[in-house]
C-alpha cells in the first residue's frame, strides 16, 4: 500500500492526490499507481466531476491538437488514423485465465501472455505526456443501475468524449469506494506513438484486450472511440457478465418514448444492426429520444424497466441532413459542444457524405491535412471526402427532441422492443411477435442484416447479428439467449416486435424513409390493446385500415390498399430460407441451443407450409385475414 502511494505522491500535486486519496479504495490507488509505473507520464493529472475539469480536458484535447475548433462555437474536429476508422474485431480479446474458456467460439487469449503482449505495447508510452485520471459512471449515478468506471488515458480527446456521452462519477466513486464490496469497471488506454496528425501511427499494434476476472480493458495503438472509450463497447462486453452474474441485461439498444393518443407515453427500445435504421428511429419527429445505443435493463417493483447507459450520442454523420434529420441538423449548426470526427473541414465548416450540400474539392480531411477529390489513400485505394463511418458526439441535453425523463434514475417502463434489420426481400416492414419467447427467438436471436455498398465486402450479403450484440457477447450465444428468455419471467413483459424499412421491388425502395413514424405509432397501438392485428405464420401484422388511417395523419400521405398488399405480402420461400439459415446456425455453428428455439423455428416453418398449400408462395395480407 505505501508503494503505491509513493508512486502516486511522486508525480501528482497535492491537491489531485488529495482527490484519489479522497475515495479511500486501495484499488484505484494501485491501479492508477501501476499505470504511472508502467506507461511513464511526465505528469498525472485528475479530474473531478466539476464543469472546471472538464473545461480542462476540452480545452487540452485542442492544445495537444487532437481537436481542432471549427468556426462555431463550442465545435471541433477530431481525426483518427486513415486505419483507424472502426471497432477492429480481430485485435479485440478476451484475456482468460490458463485452461479457461469464455466460449470457444470468442477470440481470446491466455490472460498472462495477454497482460505480457499489452502491457509491452503500453510500456513507456506516457512518456512526455500527461496521463489523465477521470471518474465516470454508466447510468444514472446513485441508481440501482450505475456502474463506476475510471478512465485512465493520455488523450484528453477520450475524456473529452466521455465528459459529453457519460455521467460524472467522482461523486459515485466518493459515496462508495470506501464500501466493502464495491465493483467498478476500469479502463487503461494508450494512444502510443503518433504521426504529425496526432494519430497512432502503430495502427498494425493496434490491441483491446479484456480482462473479465478484473472488469479491466487495455486498449494500445488506436483512437478511434469505438476503441478508446472504455464507457462505450468496452464497457458493454463487461456489463454483460455482470448482467450474467446479478440477475438483469444489458443491450446494445436504443430507447426512445413513443408518443400515444390522449398525452400517453410509452417506451420503446431497439436493436438494430449497423445501418438498419437505428438511430433515425431514436429521432422520428414528434417522439423523442431517451437514448440511442446502449440499455440496461431491470426488473424494479415489478416493472420492466431500462435505463440510458449514456447522457450523449456518438452517431453517424453520414446522410445527416436538413430534410430528414432536422433536429441534429439543427444541433450541428449551433453553439455548443459537438465533436466531429472523420468528416471534410473546409474554412473551418465541416462536410460529409449526404449532407444534400456541395462538398469542396479539397479540405483536410482523415486522409490528408491537404485531401483533394480524387485522392487515394495509403493503401492506394480512392477516397471519399468524409469516412463512411463519420461521425458526431453530442450531449442529449442538447436535443430539442430529448424526452424530459431520460434521465430519470429509476429508469423508464418498457412497453416494447424492437429488433430492426435490413432484407430486401423476406420480411414485412413491421410485425408483433405472439409473445416475448417467440420474438426472443425468431426475431432477436434471427437478427439479419444485408451488407450495403457502404459496407466492405460483396453487397446484400446477410449477416446473422443477435439482437444486434453480436460483437459485444462475452458468453457463448445460448447462454446470452437463455439469459433473455428467462429474464423479468414472473411479470409482464414488454411485447417484441421485427422492423424491416428495406423491402425492395425492382430495386427499389418499397418504403419511404419516414414511414417508421407509422410503424411506431402502430406498435404503440398494440401495446395497449387499441388495434386488431392480423395472425399469420410468422407474427401478428397490421390491418390496412390502421395504417391508412396513421399514414394520413401523421405522414399526411394516402396509403393504398394495394402498397399495403405489397408491402405486407408474406413472402414464403424467403422465410423458409430464412429458416433454413437459421436452422443451420443454431444446430451447427451454435452450441447448446434452447430446446425452445429450435421448437419455434420448426413451427414457424410447418405454419409457413400449410398457408402455401392454401394459397401458394406470395400471400396478400387480404387474403391471411380473410378479409
Ligand atoms: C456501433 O458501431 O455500434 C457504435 C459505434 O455505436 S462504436 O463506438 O464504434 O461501437
Ligand atoms: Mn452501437
Amino acid at each position: 500500500m505505501d508503494g503505491y502511494i509513493n508512486i502516486l505522491k511522486s508525480k501528482l500535486s497535492p491537491d489531485h492526490f488529495d482527490k484519489l486519496a479522497a475515495l479511500q479504495n486501495e484499488e484505484v490507488n494501485r491501479f492508477v499507481a501501476h499505470a504511472i509505473e508502467l506507461c511513464e507520464p511526465d505528469s498525472v493529472w485528475v479530474g473531478d466531476d466539476s464543469d472546471e475539469d472538464m473545461e480542462y480536458c476540452r480545452q487540452l484535447a485542442i492544445d495537444n491538437g487532437e481537436e481542432i475548433p471549427l468556426k462555431i462555437k463550442g465545435h471541433t474536429v477530431h481525426f483518427d488514423g486513415y486505419f483507424d476508422q472502426a471497432r477492429k474485431k480481430e485485435v479485440t480479446r478476451y484475456l482468460v485465465p490458463e485452461g479457461e474458456s469464455l466460449d470457444p467460439k470468442l477470440n481470446q487469449v491466455s490472460r498472462s501472455e495477454g497482460i505480457k503482449e499489452i502491457e509491452g505495447l503500453q510500456r513507456g508510452a506516457y512518456r512526455g505526456r500527461k496521463m489523465l485520471v477521470r471518474f465516470f459512471c454508466l447510468g444514472p449515478p446513485g441508481s440501482v443501475y450505475a456502474i463506476p468506471c475510471l478512465q485512465i488515458t493520455d488523450s484528453a480527446y477520450v475524456v473529452h468524449s466521455e465528459d459529453l456521452l457519460y455521467r460524472g462519477g467522482y461523486g459515485e466513486f466518493r459515496r462508495q469506494s470506501g464500501n466493502p464490496g464495491f465493483e467498478f469497471f476500469k479502463f487503461r488506454h494508450a494512444t502510443g506513438e503518433v504521426d504529425e496528425r496526432m494519430t497512432s501511427s502503430n495502427h498494425d499494434r493496434n490491441r483491446v484486450y479484456m480482462d473479465q476476472t478484473e472488469n479491466t480493458v487495455y486498449s494500445v495503438n488506436t483512437q478511434y472511440a469505438g476503441n478508446t472509450v472504455g464507457l462505450k463497447k468496452l464497457s458493454l462486453r463487461l456489463a454483460i457478465r455482470k448482467a450474467d452474474r446479478e440477475g438483469w441485461l444489458a443491450e446494445h439498444m436504443f430507447i426512445m418514448r413513443v408518443n400515444g393518443p390522449k398525452g400517453r407515453k410509452t417506451y420503446l427500445c431497439g436493436a438494430y444492426p449497423s445501418a438498419c435504421g437505428k438511430t433515425s428511429t431514436a429521432m422520428i419527429p414528434g417522439e423523442n429520444i431517451v437514448g440511442d445505443d446502449l440499455a440496461y435493463f431491470r426488473v424494479i417493483n415489478g416493472k420492466f424497466m431500462a435505463v440510458n447507459v449514456e447522457s450523449g450520442i456518438f452517431g453517424i454523420i453520414q446522410d445527416v441532413n436538413a430534410k430528414g434529420d432536422p433536429v441534429i441538423w439543427d444541433v450541428l449548426h449551433k453553439e455548443g459542444e459537438v465533436i466531429f470526427g472523420n468528416v471534410l473541414v473546409n474554412d473551418g465548416k465541416p462536410y460529409w457524405l449526404g449532407m444534400g450540400e456541395d462538398i469542396p474539392e479539397t479540405g483536410m480531411n482523415h486522409v490528408s491535412m491537404k485531401w483533394t477529390r480524387g485522392m487515394k489513400g495509403p493503401d492506394g485505394k480512392p477516397t471519399t471526402c468524409a469516412h463512411k463511418n463519420a461521425r458526431y458526439t453530442v450531449r442529449i441535453d442538447d436535443l430539442e427532441n430529448k424526452d424530459p425523463d431520460w434521465n430519470n434514475s429509476g429508469g423508464l417502463p418498457v412497453g416494447g422492443i424492437i429488433y430492426g434489420g435490413r432484407d430486401s426481400d423476406t420480411s414485412v416492414p413491421v410485425r408483433e411477435s405472439f409473445g416475448w419467447e417467440h420474438g426472443i427467438c425468431t426475431m432477436g436471436a434471427m437478427l439479419e442484416s444485408e451488407t450495403t455498398a457502404a459496407t466492405i465486402g460483396a453487397e446484400g450479403v446477410r449477416k446473422w447479428n443477435v439482437m444486434s450484440n453480436m460483437d459485444f457477447l462475452s458468453m457463448s450465444v445460448s447462454k446470452y439467449l437463455k439469459n433473455n428468455l428467462e429474464f423479468a419471467k414472473d411479470i409482464d413483459r414488454p411485447k417484441i416486435f421485427g422492423t424491416n424499412y428495406f423491402l425492395k421491388k425492382d430495386d427499389k425502395y418499397l418504403n419511404g424513409m419516414l414511414d417508421k413514424a407509422v410503424w411506431v405509432k402502430w406498435m404503440e397501438l398494440r401495446i395497449h390493446g387499441d388495434t386488431d392485428g392480423i395472425e399469420t405464420p410468422v407474427g401478428i401484422m397490421p390491418v390496412y385500415e390502421d395504417l391508412r388511417d396513421l399514414f394520413s395523419g401523421i405522414l399526411k400521405k394516402d396509403y393504398t390498399r394495394e402498397e399495403y398488399g405489397e408491402q405486407f405480402t408474406l413472402r414464403v420461400p424467403e422465410n423458409l430460407a430464412k429458416l433454413e439459415r437459421m436452422e443451420e446456425i443454431y444446430t451447427s455453428k451454435v452450441s447448446d441451443t434452447p430446446a425452445i428455439l429450435i421448437e419455434f423455428l420448426l413451427e414457424q416453418r410447418a405454419r409457413l407450409q400449410q398457408v402455401r398449400e392454401k394459397y401458394g408462395d406470395y400471400i396478400s395480407p387480404f387474403e391471411l385475414s380473410g378479409r
